[in-house]
C-alpha cells in the first residue's frame, strides 16, 4: 500500500481564491491554477495532491443544488483512487454545502473536508493557508491503513467542526463559524487534538452512495412578533410547496392563535412537512415543554430538535428527493441520520 495519503483537492470558488476585480473593485473568484502558484508550501506536505476546479469558480452566494450535485459527483467519481478530499468553497454558504453534502454522501467512510478563508491567499494577512495545510493534514490522517476522520466536516480557524452542525456567525473575524450544539472534532495548536470519541464511527463493508437529486420545493420561515395571517397563508399557498423549516421561538414555540395553528394544520393535510427548528443559536426543540408548543405537537409538526436551520433546509431537500411514504417521513426526519441532531 502507497504510504503517502492520496487527497482531492476540488477548487469550488470562494474568497480563497479571489482577486480584486481591476474595473470595479469588488472580490471576484479567479482561475484555479494561478490559486495554486501562490502556495509552494503543499508540497512540502507529507501526501499527494491531485487538484480540480469547477469550470467556473463561484462566490458560494451563487451555490445550489445543482452545484452541490457536482461536487458529490467529483467525490463519487474518484472516491476510489484517493484517501480523502478538501473542498475549497466561500464561506457565506459553506454550512449548508457541508450539511446537504453530508446528506447526499451516504455510507462514507473517507473524509471530505470543506475549507475556505476571509480573506484571499495573495493577501499577506491570509488566513488561507493555514485553512488549507491543515484541512489538507487532517484529510490525510491513517491509522492501521484506516481514515481516522470518515464524514463531512468544516475547518476554519484552527477548529474541525462536523459540517452539519456549523453556522457562520461572524462576516470579518477568522473565527468565522460555530459548531453551537456539538463539540469541535479536531483542535489544531502545536499538535493535532483529536476528539476521537465525538466522530462518527466508520461505515465497515458499506458502499459509498452518491445521492444527487433534491428537491427545493421548500422554504425557511423565521417566525416575528406580529407575523400576520395572510403572508403566512400566502406562503403556506405556494404552489407545489412540499415542505417548511419553521423557526420558532426558543425551545419550539409559536403562537397559540386559532389561526396560526389552523393554517399549519390544512398545510400539514395538504401533505406539506412542517420542521419545527429554534431561531436560538443553541439549544433544542422540545414541543410540548410550554403550552406554546403543545398545539404544534398535536398536530404533527415535526420536531427538528437541536439541528441547525441549514442542517434542516438542506436534509428536508434531501429526504424529499428520496420519496419517502408520507407516513414514515416524520420519523426519518426525527433520525439522526448523519450526525446532524441528538
Ligand atoms: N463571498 C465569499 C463566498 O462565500 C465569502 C468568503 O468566502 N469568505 O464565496
Amino acid at each position: 500500500m502507497n504510504s503517502k495519503a492520496k487527497i482531492l483537492l476540488l477548487y469550488t470558488g470562494g474568497t480563497i481564491g479571489m482577486r480584486k476585480d481591476f474595473d470595479t473593485g469588488a472580490l471576484k473568484a479567479f482561475n484555479f491554477s494561478k490559486l495554486l502558484n501562490r502556495i509552494p508550501e503543499l508540497k512540502q506536505l507529507e501526501c499527494e495532491i491531485e487538484t480540480i476546479s469547477f469550470e467556473e469558480p463561484i462566490d458560494s452566494s451563487n451555490m445550489n443544488p445543482q452545484e452541490w450535485a457536482k461536487i458529490a459527483s467529483v467525490i463519487g467519481d474518484n472516491y476510489l483512487g484517493f484517501d480523502g478530499f478538501v473542498v475549497l468553497h466561500g464561506s457565506d454558504t459553506m454550512s449548508y454545502s457541508a450539511s446537504a453534502l453530508s446528506f447526499m454522501l451516504e455510507n462514507l467512510s473517507k473524509p471530505v473536508v470543506f475549507t475556505g478563508s476571509q480573506l484571499p491567499i495573495g493577501d499577506l494577512r491570509t488566513d488561507a493557508k493555514e485553512n488549507l495545510i491543515t484541512a489538507i493534514q487532517i484529510a490525510s490522517l491513517r491509522e492501521n491503513g484506516q481514515a481516522v476522520v470518515t464524514e463531512v466536516c468544516l475547518y476554519f480557524e484552527y477548529k474541525l467542526y462536523r459540517g452539519n452542525r456549523t453556522t457562520k456567525i461572524n462576516a470579518e473575524h477568522f473565527k468565522a463559524f460555530t459548531s453551537p450544539n456539538y463539540p469541535e472534532l479536531v483542535e489544531s495548536g502545536v499538535n493535532l487534538k483529536i476528539r476521537r470519541e465525538l466522530l462518527l464511527p466508520m461505515q465497515q463493508g458499506k458502499e459509498l452512495v452518491v445521492h444527487e437529486n433534491l428537491d427545493n420545493n421548500v422554504v425557511i420561515v423565521k417566525m416575528f412578533p406580529g407575523m400576520s395571517k395572510t403572508v403566512l397563508a400566502a406562503i403556506l399557498d405556494i404552489q407545489n410547496l412540499k415542505g417548511i423549516v419553521l423557526e420558532t421561538y426558543g425551545s419550539g414555540n409559536a403562537p397559540t392563535e386559532d389561526w396560526f395553528i389552523s393554517l399549519l394544520l390544512k398545510a400539514i393535510n395538504k401533505g406539506i412537512y412542517i420542521i419545527n427548528v429554534t431561531q436560538c443559536s443553541a439549544g433544542s426543540v422540545n414541543m410540548g415543554q410550554y403550552d406554546t408548543s403543545t398545539a404544534m405537537k398535536e398536530i404533527g409538526v415535526i420536531s427538528g430538535k437541536d439541528i441547525t436551520t441549514e442542517a434542516a433546509i438542506t436534509k428536508l431537500m434531501y429526504l424529499l428527493g428520496q420519496n419517502i411514504a408520507a407516513t414514515e417521513f416524520k420519523m426519518i426526519f426525527e433520525t439522526s441520520l448523519r450526525g446532524e441532531m441528538i
